[in-house]
């Protein structure tokens, strides 16, 4: 009997705890001996390429200057292990996400992974194109989440870069300023952009042929997370009536949403929301047949899923 019961007694932790309970993609990293951070599209979250290092003057021991150091999941391990990137005092580092972007989405959007014996100050900033950059925030001692409410970054706008900037607090010791580990996205995500002239014949809301084959290899992209709200957007160009424009992207984003549904699965733990938005939100000026083909596009956009949210408003 008494297997039994120890079983069904973890069975009930289990159900009863909702990270050990959590199914899906989502992950806890430790920050230090006592603290984690659950980033809840996990392990593609993270920064995926180094666009520009300057190290700064003064500059930390060499060997805690391969930038590469600050990409992907963390991986410290102790202060003399070169396994994370100090700036020096001044330095800049500037990353990319190449499999996911980030948004301003409720709650912390950001985590600088900062390591070592000081914690330094630095600045963060970010863009959605690598060109225009727009203030994102602060980290400092104790500090490394931002929330990007707190800069006034807007929200929908998906973010594809970020440049964090040693702030010359501390730029005496051996590992001179800010000594960043990783930088994942709290609020990270996938964003699909698909022309309407692919998935759709001129006035119809029918799937065609070539769809089919674009759709599969979407849905490929979206199980590398498996726990998730898929938002479905869609825009028309502007033929036609405002009532009709949008009437035909909401049976658009039905018919969109179902295929995809299929393709993952009605068992998998996706939620689905679609909004239409007709010829309301061009992307261009509608004067020419390039700039309308532009703006007949299906965006769709895998978000952390509902229950993370639900989950922060608890803790408020
Ligand atoms: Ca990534
Ligand atoms: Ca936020």
């Amino acid at each position: 009997m008494k297997p039994t019961i120890v079983y069904i007694a973890c069975f009930v932790f289990l159900l009863g705890s909702p990270l050990l309970a959590q199914k899906g993609t989502g992950k806890m990293y430790r920050i230090d001996r006592y603290e984690s951070i659950y980033l809840p599209l996990g392990k593609i979250s993270f920064a995926d390429t180094i666009i520009q290092f300057r190290l700064g003057d003064p500059g930390p021991l060499e060997k805690y200057t391969d930038s590469q150091q600050c990409l992907h999941e963390p991986n410290y391990t102790y202060y003399k292990n070169p396994d994370f990137l100090s700036l020096g005092c001044g330095g800049t580092v500037t990353v990319g996400f190449t499999d996911n972007g980030f948004m301003n989405l409720p709650g912390k959007d950001i985590y600088i992974f900062e390591v070592g014996p000081s914690r330094e100050a630095a600045k963060v900033e970010i863009s959605q194109d690598g060109i225009e950059w727009i203030y994102g925030g602060k980290i400092s001692g104790g500090k490394s989440s931002i929330d990007l409410s707190d800069a006034n970054v807007p929200a929908e706008v998906v973010y594809y870069y970020l440049r964090v900037t040693d702030l010359k607090e501390v730029c005496k010791s051996k590992s001179a300023g800010a000594d960043i580990d990783a930088i994942g996205a709290i609020n990270s995500v996938i964003k699909l952009t698909i022309n309407a002239d692919v998935l759709f014949d001129v006035a119809e809301f029918k799937l065609k042929e070539s769809a089919f084959k674009t759709l599969d290899s979407l849905s490929k992209t979206i199980q590398q997370v498996d726990k998730a709200t898929i938002l479905i957007e869609g825009h028309t160009d502007d033929d036609g009536s405002d009532e009709y424009n949008l009437n035909l992207s909401e049976s658009r984003c039905y018919s969109v949403v179902d295929r995809i549904r299929a393709l993952l699965g009605y068992e998998a733990l996706y939620d689905y929301e679609i909004k239409p938005y007709g010829e309301s939100r061009p992307r261009v000026p509608n004067d020419t047949p390039e700039n309308k083909q532009i703006n007949r596009r299906v965006e769709i956009t895998v978000l952390p899923p509902k229950d993370y949210f639900e989950g922060l408003q608890k803790k408020n």
